[in-house]
């Protein structure tokens, strides 16, 4: 018996959970299973550390704490204070940032947080298209940004490239007060600088969205916009391997004027969080963004996120060797992104054929797709789970096999798609015989994985 009470809060509510709730019990217990034997190739997401998983199950859950450590409008705050100023001391080191805001419940919030405070509804912002790989809050019509704002979106040059000569002609044009840069489905570095090179031409402010990108920039693996944007926002749960949650950050800019309002851009981040936006702020997940922040700013992390763009590359280039288009000709990032046009299946055959097969990957829009959302011409490959998992080169030329014989063996049938057995078969146990040799750190490998494993 574990005599702390941390330990034994979390393991009296497991052992009454299994006791008192066996259906939500076996779902949870399906849901560990299945990403212990499956190959997670999907690019926005990847693994908490089991710390960071203890961090949120704290009983900071229980504490409401509207506004900021010191000023709260509850009282009984004084612990979870010392946990906040954590996570924002370790944001700010580990971005170079000197405003750092963590209480944004996702990086969607905190990107609506910044644009509406920002913005007035009908106000011009311009951002990346979403077909062209921006967000649903860069500024797509499908989305609040589009229909309140007078959203305008840049894409790609013919070579798939950020056409940064648009975004410039875009942004003398219709002189935005916003512009945003960052993306969902793009592979290629983004040159920030330049994109404030053209904010201060146009006079906008410049929003750098690095959700996807947070863990490359932190470890030096991708340019940091922090001192290039006014304002930069992420999610904590892509690449910072945390909690479901946003940081909002700023640079150099965070002591200039606040753009509305009295004192810095700094203060006005922080009425834009509270009490403009959000109300109160979620203090357990707080504490496990403290701890992902953590772990990022260690060896480790370096080491994983170094393995992220070796793998990336190994993996787009043996696509590219096998016959597969590749969108923008490769990669920088963790993204591989497919256009499957030329094979003849849409993304939601080849996202169904994978996974039947235990590769999850998600269908995407490409350049130019004339198929919704829930069809497209695409795939998108992401390789921050597996780079986690320790897996190098050698393993990612062999999911690129894995993909290309599933990718080529699947065939249309109406709206459907068919895939030959002997490939389903094969294929499931290379995923079972990789996830055996590689689990996650941390992470208990339950026995029905080892038992598929040859
Ligand atoms: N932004 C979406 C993605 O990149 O998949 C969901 O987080």
């Amino acid at each position: 018996m574990i005599d702390d009470p941390l330990h034994a809060l979390v393991q009296g509510g497991l052992s009454k959970l299994a006791l008192e709730d066996p259906d939500l019990w076996d779902a949870m217990l399906a849901e560990q299973r299945r990403q212990a034997g499956t190959l997670s190739l999907v690019a926005s997401s990847s693994v908490v550390d089991p710390s960071v998983l203890a961090s949120q199950a704290s009983v900071a859950v229980n504490v409401t704490a509207e506004g900021y450590p010191g000023r709260r409008y509850h009282a009984g705050c004084e612990a979870v204070d010392d946990i906040e100023r954590l996570a924002v001391d370790r944001a700010r080191r580990l971005f170079g940032a000197r405003y750092a805001n963590v209480q944004p419940h996702s990086a969607t919030t905190a990107n609506y947080a910044v644009l509406s405070a920002l913005m007035r509804p009908g106000d011009t912002m311009l951002g990346m298209a979403l077909d062209s790989g921006g967000h649903l809050t860069h500024g797509s019509p499908a989305a609040y940004a589009g229909r309140y704002f007078h959203a305008v979106g840049y894409g790609l040059t013919e070579t798939g490239l950020l056409d940064y000569d648009e975004v410039a002609e875009l942004a003398a044009r219709h002189r935005p007060r916003v512009i945003v840069c960052g993306a969902t489905a793009y592979s290629r570095t983004i040159d920030f600088r330049r994109f404030r090179e053209i904010a201060d031409q146009t006079g906008a402010y410049l929003l750098a969205d690095i959700s996807h990108t947070a863990g490359l920039v932190v470890t030096g693996h991708h340019p940091n916009p922090i001192d290039h944007a006014h304002i930069t926002t992420c999610c904590t749960h892509k690449q910072l391997y945390g909690p479901r949650g946003g940081l909002i950050l700023s640079g150099e800019d965070a002591d200039g004027a606040a753009p509305i309002g009295s004192g810095t851009l700094g203060d006005f981040l922080q009425r834009t969080v509270f009490p403009f936006y959000q109300g109160a702020p979620a203090l357990n997940v707080i504490a496990a963004k403290a701890r992902a922040l953590a772990i990022a700013a260690g060896d480790d992390f370096r080491a994983t996120m170094g393995r992220v763009v070796a793998l990336s590359r190994v993996l787009a280039d043996e696509l590219a060797s096998k016959g597969h288009t590749v969108v923008s000709g490769g990669t920088d990032n963790h993204i591989v992104l497919l256009d499957l046009t030329p094979l003849g299946i849409t993304g939601v055959m080849a996202e169904r054929a994978l996974q039947e097969c235990g590769i999850v990957v998600n269908k995407n829009r490409v350049p130019g797709d004339t198929k919704p959302a829930l069809v497209t011409s695409g795939l998108r490959l992401g390789v921050n789970s597996v780079a986690l998992r320790g897996m190098g080169a050698t393993q990612a030329r062999a999911c690129a096999r894995l993909l290309d014989d599933v990718l080529r063996a699947v065939r249309a049938d109406g709206p459907r798609h068919h895939l030959p057995e002997a490939v389903r078969d094969a294929t499931r146990a290379a995923v079972a015989d990789l996830c055996a040799r590689f689990p996650v750190p941390g992470y208990p490998v339950p026995a029905s994985v080892l038992s598929k494993a040859g």
